[in-house]
């Protein structure tokens, strides 16, 4: 089966996409856990933040530009919102692709649990 978010990338699995350009693709989380909850992720497989090198800091900053664009989009920027990257086991990472959370639409408690 592979990589579940490179199945959503290359479109072999369904999701809601919501935006995607040449290296991002962003789609409804499927539990979402506020009003908008968007995961954006690159459509290179990167496993994690600890799979990062020099390489991918391109990437990273498409990715997060490409964050702010969903966010202005979903009508977010006027409240604020939050962006979250889980990395590994503790974090509760279950997806090995890097993504970004895009939370949204509520006040958000800090710390988060
Ligand atoms: P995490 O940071 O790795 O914990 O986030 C993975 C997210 O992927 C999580 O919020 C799931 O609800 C979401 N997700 C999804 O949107 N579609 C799926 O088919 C699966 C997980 I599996």
């Amino acid at each position: 089966m592979g990589c579940l978010f490179c199945n959503i990338v290359e479109k072999k699995v369904p999701a809601t996409v919501v935006y995607e350009d040449e290296n991002t693709v962003a789609f409804r989380d499927i539990r979402p856990v506020a009003p908008t909850h968007v995961l954006i992720v690159p459509r290179k497989h990167i496993p994690g933040v600890r799979a990062l090198s020099h390489e991918d800091e391109q990437t990273i900053g498409q990715l997060f530009v490409a964050a702010r664009k969903v966010a202005h989009q979903e009508g977010l920027e006027a409240n604020g919102y939050r962006l979250v990257v889980n990395d590994g086991d503790a974090a509760g990472q279950t997806v090995h692709h890097i993504h970004v959370h895009i939370l949204g639409g509520r006040d958000l408690a800090w710390p988060p649990g």
